[in-house]
């Protein structure tokens, strides 16, 4: 068979690939340079997608777990069967509230896997969705709610004279913080047409390299960095004052706040020059596309809603949102036309609504139900413990915080579900393991990537672009897998119930009703080529349309501008909400973070290329050089321990301790160790840990340094100490 389009589902990015079929199976990816967005971009993840599907230890059908604790090849059929029983059961006699889900990465990239699971449980009667979002940037949604949302959007890095990162990496995360199609490449080209870019990071990561300016604060102290920017700026009086007084409100409360925060006493708190800080807030403020955007860093450092707050303050006083008659640089593909307005929606509750937990007072929020206290609820005994747990595409056991206790609530579930590709250290702690298909053996889109209306600074294409690819193979001869989506159609079917998806992005716009759910036939289900069809009904370009186009199209013409404030309206963008400013105000009140002889080192997070949170480690092109995460810190700091790179330590924090390898790294500011998550596997498994790398996650403590919005723990920032290993 000929070379073939297709895209690449490793990873959120959806690059274009070119796929080399032959005697049915894929045997060999590149990028696609002919692509007027991605240009040819892919990565060796991308490019190893043949050895992934062929991959040894790949699960090709579904596991069981038997009473002496191996696993056991079970039916696909079968498997639901029993799912569907005992869940029903646990329903039956603990009511709904004991089954949850947890929606993990790896489910992003699939056809409806988290929607048909929502709506499975939802027919449960549960509410109890959890999702990686939690233990992510919960604070990007809480802030949102509580700023309000800029109807006419967000400028993107694409088109931006000025831009400023703020604890993201796009170049090995490729996250949308800069074009998540090719940043690299995105980032030179701005450099060429003369961008000013603003880069805070404590490590000098791969994007500071394309910086300006480039800070390397202190871990955890973003929030006080910020207001000193945001105090520069007013006491300066180099703020839209037009778009100030027009579209917010609260501007005064926010100034005497932030007053607080001079730039002397910003800078010396987030250990930093002031002549940066001073120059860092001029040249943002300078700019006239710009925008200001946070990633993982800053969002799980201690009071990351407060950092995206200051950072939506930061980009509205300077005016930084798309104006009336500006054209949309992506009005959609397979999503409704957007409708973008010059206004603001107000601000709504961040917080505080619909399911609760029974845990420390957390709450629902606007990023979901708090993840972080998943494992407390199910450990903690009474009404409405959740003994059920179905994971799509997900590990927890070395992505949840606060790994011991994570363990222990897997433990003590009745039943443990995982649909994954192959034994993970979750699967390995289920009771039944669902095989799935894989990207080359189903049809999918790049929807996901799209982003019509920009919620925050900067996410989706910069152009209006889009791709569908058909399934490429068949599944492995003798396998038995099943999509994600038919899973939760199988279970919903053998316990009586409809399947209704709640399609993302669904919702209302100012001229555009909410699209309805979707109830599926549960007799005759779609093919997941039919679903594709049902979901984008009515999306701006006709499904078949895009058919046409298999390596992916553009469809900029016509152009869709923001439209003028609708009459009568009266929405503002908070600028002084109340309990964010309290937040800001009890800073100045609370030493720096960093301040602990006993546990003088902090501990941040990073993204290592190859991977992709925990998948990915098995693949030859990562096995091939070292397959464990180190534990990267400044030289000085490694002849100040008396330690040599490579050598063998233990890092601790109050909560924990793990085995790790420190590396030096003269990019990483001194006093500081940053390191990748989910590597490494169960404390059993410690023994290996120069080999399959250890979980950061054990150090973390979900219960006493959390975030009260959205329940994530502190998960950067952290205070440990190194350790030479005995
Ligand atoms: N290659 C690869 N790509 C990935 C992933 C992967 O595992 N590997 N994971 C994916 C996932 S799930 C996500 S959510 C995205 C995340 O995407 P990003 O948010 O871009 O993640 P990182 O690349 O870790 O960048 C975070 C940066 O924050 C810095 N940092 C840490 N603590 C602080 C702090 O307190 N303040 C400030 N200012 N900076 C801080 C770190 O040094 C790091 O450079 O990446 C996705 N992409
Ligand atoms: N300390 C610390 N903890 C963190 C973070 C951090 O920076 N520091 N980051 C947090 C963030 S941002 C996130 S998003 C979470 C991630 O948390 P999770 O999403 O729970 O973890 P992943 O490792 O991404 O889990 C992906 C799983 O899906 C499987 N998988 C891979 N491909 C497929 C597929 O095609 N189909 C199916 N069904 N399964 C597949 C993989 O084998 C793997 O087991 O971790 C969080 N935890
Ligand atoms: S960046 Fe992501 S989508 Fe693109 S080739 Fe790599 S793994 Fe695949
Ligand atoms: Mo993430």
């Amino acid at each position: 068979m000929p070379r073939q389009h297709s895209i690449c589902r490793f990873c959120h990015s959806a690059c274009p690939i070119l796929v080399d079929v032959e005697g049915g199976r894929a045997v060999r990816v590149k990028g696609n340079p002919e692509n007027p967005v991605y240009q040819g971009y892919s990565c060796a993840r991308g490019r190893a997608l043949p050895q992934q599907h062929s991959h040894p230890e790949r699960l090709l059908h579904s596991q069981k777990r038997a009473d002496d604790g191996s696993f056991v090849a079970i039916a696909s059929t079968r498997a639901m069967d029993e799912v569907a029983a005992r869940v029903q059961e646990l329903v039956d006699e603990y009511g709904p509230r004991s089954v949850a889900i947890y929606i993990g990465t790896a489910s992003n990239q699939y056809v409806a896997a988290a929607a048909a699971g929502v709506g499975w449980l939802i027919a449960n009667g549960s509410r109890m969705v959890f999702a990686a979002a939690t233990i992510d940037q919960p604070g990007k949604h809480i802030a949102n709610a509580l700023h309000g949302r800029w109807l006419g959007g967000s400028y993107l890095y694409d088109e931006a004279d000025t831009w400023m990162l703020l604890g993201t990496n796009p170049i090995v995360s490729m996250v949308a913080t800069v074009s998540c199609a090719n940043p690299a490449r995105s980032m030179s080209d701005a450099r060429k047409r003369g961008i000013n870019l603003i880069v805070i990071d404590p490590r000098r990561s791969e994007a500071a390299r394309y910086a300006d300016i480039y800070v390397q604060p202190r871990p955890g102290e973003d929030p006080t960095l910020l207001a000193g920017m945001l105090n520069v700026i007013i006491e300066e009086g180099r703020y839209d004052r037009a778009f100030v007084e027009n579209e917010t409100r609260g501007f005064e409360a926010l100034r005497s706040v932030v007053s607080q925060f001079d730039s002397a006493y910003a800078a010396a708190r987030a250990g930093v020059a002031e002549s940066d800080l001073i120059e860092a807030a001029r040249t943002f403020a300078a700019g006239h596309r710009a925008a200001a955007c946070a990633g993982t860093g800053p969002n799980m450092a201690p009071n990351g809603t407060l950092t995206e707050y200051l950072l939506l303050c930061l980009n509205t006083l300077c005016g930084n949102w798309r104006r009336k008659g500006e054209a949309l640089p992506n009005p959609g593909v397979l999503m409704p036309e957007a409708q973008a307005f010059a206004q603001a929606q107000p601000p709504r509750k961040g917080w505080g609504f619909g399911e609760k937990v029974r845990i420390r007072g957390l709450e629902n929020s606007a990023a979901g139900l708090p993840t972080g206290a998943l494992a407390e609820e199910i450990l903690m005994e009474g009404d409405g413990r959740i003994r059920a747990l179905v994971c799509i595409g997900g590990n927890p056991l070395v992505a949840w915080p606060d790994q011991n206790l994570t363990l222990e609530a897997l433990r003590k579930l009745d039943l443990l579900v995982t649909i994954d590709m192959k034994m993970s250290a979750t699967a390995r702690e289920a009771d039944y393991v669902i095989a799935p298909k894989l990207g080359f053996e189903t049809p999918g889109t790049t929807h996901a990537v799209e982003a019509p209306e920009q919620m925050w600074p900067s996410v989706g294409y910069p152009r209006a672009y889009g791709q569908y690819t058909p399934a490429l193979v068949d599944p492995p001869e003798g396998s038995d897998l099943i999509e994600e989506w038919q899973f939760f159609h199988g279970l919903a079917k053998r316990q009586g119930l409809p399947l209704t998806l709640y399609p993302i992005r669904a919702e209302a716009g100012p001229l555009r009703e909410a699209k309805k759910p979707l109830e599926l036939d549960m007799d005759a289900p779609p093919t997941t080529d039919e679903l594709i069809e049902l979901l984008y009904e009515g999306s701006r370009i006709p499904l078949a349309e895009l058919k046409k186009h298999p390596g992916g199209g553009v469809f900029d013409e016509p152009a869709t501008t923001v439209g003028a404030k609708q009459v009568g309206w009266e929405g503002r963008l908070e600028l002084g909400d109340a309990t964010m400013l309290a937040d800001l105000a009890a800073l100045r009140e609370i030493a720096p973070v960093g301040d602990d002889a006993a546990f003088p080192l902090r501990l941040i997070s990073r993204r290592m290329a190859n991977v992709y949170n925990s998948a990915g480690r098995d693949l030859p092109h990562f096995e091939r050089k070292r397959t464990y995460n180190p534990a990267f810190v400044h030289p000085d700091e490694l002849e100040q321990l008396g330690l040599a790179s490579g050598a063998s330590v233990r890092i601790e924090s109050e909560h924990g301790s793990i085995p790790a390898v420190v590396e030096a790294a003269d990019d990483i500011r001194p006093g500081v160790v940053s390191m990748s998550h989910a590597f490494g596997d169960a404390p059993a498994h410690d023994a290996r840990f120069r080999e399959i790398g250890s979980t950061t996650n054990r150090l973390i403590d979900t219960r006493t340094n959390f975030e009260r919005y959205s329940g994530i723990p502190r998960m950067s920032a952290i205070p440990v100490r190194i350790v030479a290993a005995d």
